[in-house]
């Protein structure tokens, strides 16, 4: 493995906290890292006390300090641009939020959207798409800032509206001090179904391994709903790391793909409606608009238990309008522009007073929810072995 590949690692390790400070410290500065680079990369987990100096001893481990790190200094931008470029998931945004802050600002944007995760950060990667903003899970948050592709944000600057965020969203364990992100949606990974067409709730993940309902059911084309659904089918977190609990989810998912009729995400909604389709691992708030067209169409969350996560707006470290991207984010803190989001998507919201606006508001979890839901982590160095396993179960 390349030294940088190496450090790469040991930082994720850090950030995720599987690995101390000191051991991060004393292994970064071994492999070559410079003092800064450390202190940078120190700073991007929120730590911004200075890394000893190489030849120093790193510190004994001690208590806490009492009070939090300072926050960086926020960077000051230019002149507001009159473009943004935006890269969202497919249906999650209302239909005229983009021309109303259009109007009402003078930026031009171009919008585009993604099905995955992956495919968004595949884009990033290559430095392809020129975005401004990205909105990423909050796992994915933690990745990009530890390959230093994120921007730090300048939210007592340009955010006035930060205050709106609800107090459950802010510093999240993903992004600590929300250095990098602007919570959008919140939601669940579960299942809907036709209950015209099935009579019985189909409340485990099992259900897809019914021959029964062959060709009737989807699972969702991600990698970690589909794997981690067959761990939590097994008792397991499904941030499982263990080779042997990986191996026992990639046997359940070739027997479920035999009796599925495709791994898609959000376009399984036309499909849902027009009941070509009964049952389909999907997100809460994209099977609400599905229900919005057709009645006969639940929503639950499996008895195993599945994902909770949180959406971010992030701007790329690339990307050319990063000014007009903060107004963006300021803009859609409002509580009347939060709520009309919501209410588009069926998602949950973070704008704290736009939960009293919204049609159908979406509560936070209740404690039996919770027990059964997990956020996803970043896997860290097992992101190959999960990678080999996915492309095992598309191939099988
Ligand atoms: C978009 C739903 C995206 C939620 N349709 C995934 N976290």
């Amino acid at each position: 493995m390349s030294n940088e590949k190496q450090l790469r690692n040991a930082f994720l390790d850090y950030a995720t906290g599987r690995m101390g400070r000191r051991d991060f410290i004393r292994g970064a500065l071994a492999m070559g890292a410079s003092v800064t680079a450390v202190a940078t990369m120190l700073q991007a987990c929120g730590d911004s006390a200075p890394p000893p100096a190489a030849e120093t001893p790193p510190p004994p481990p001690g208590p806490m300090p009492a009070t939090a790190p300072a926050a960086p200094p926020e960077p000051e931008l230019g002149e507001k641009e009159g473009e943004l470029h935006i890269y969202n998931w497919s249906d999650y945004i209302a239909e005229d939020t983009v021309a109303n802050f259009e109007k009402e600002s003078g930026i031009k944007v171009v919008y585009d959207t993604y099905e995955s995760n992956e495919e968004m950060v595949a884009k990033l990667q290559v430095g392809a798409g020129g975005y401004d903003i990205v909105v990423p899970t909050g796992y994915i948050v933690t990745v990009l800032a530890a390959m230093d592709l994120l921007q730090p944000l300048s939210k007592g600057r340009y955010i006035p509206n930060w205050g709106n965020v609800a107090g459950l969203f802010k510093d999240p364990v993903f992004d600590k001090g929300n250095l990098f992100g602007v919570p959008w949606q919140w939601g669940t990974t579960g299942i809907a179904w036709r209950k015209d067409k099935v009579p019985t709730p189909p409340d485990s993940w099992g259900v897809f391994l019914d021959p029964a309902l062959k060709n009737k059911m989807t699972m969702m084309d991600d990698m970690r709903d589909v794997i981690g659904a067959w761990l939590r089918y097994r008792g397991k977190s499904l941030n499982s790391t263990v080779d042997a609990e990986l191996q026992a989810a990639k046997a359940d998912a070739i027997a479920a793909k035999g009796n599925l009729k495709a791994f898609i995400s959000a376009p399984v909604k036309g499909q849902l409606v027009s009941g070509d389709v009964w049952i389909a691992q999907l997100w809460n708030g994209d099977t609400m608009q599905a229900k919005a067209e057709q009645a006969e169409i639940e929503y639950l969350v499996p008895k195993e238990g599945s994902t909770i996560w949180t959406d971010s707006l992030v701007i790329p470290k690339s990307a050319p309008h990063k000014r007009a991207a903060h107004e963006f984010m300021n803009y859609i803190l409002r509580p009347e522009v939060a709520a009309s989001i919501s209410n588009f998507t069926g998602y949950g919201t973070p704008v704290e007073p736009a939960m009293a606006m919204l049609a159908q508001p979406v509560p936070y979890p209740s404690g039996e929810e919770l027990s059964r839901l997990e956020y996803q982590g970043d896997l860290a160095r097992a992101t190959e072995l999960w990678d080999q396993i996915w492309t095992e179960i598309k191939a099988s």
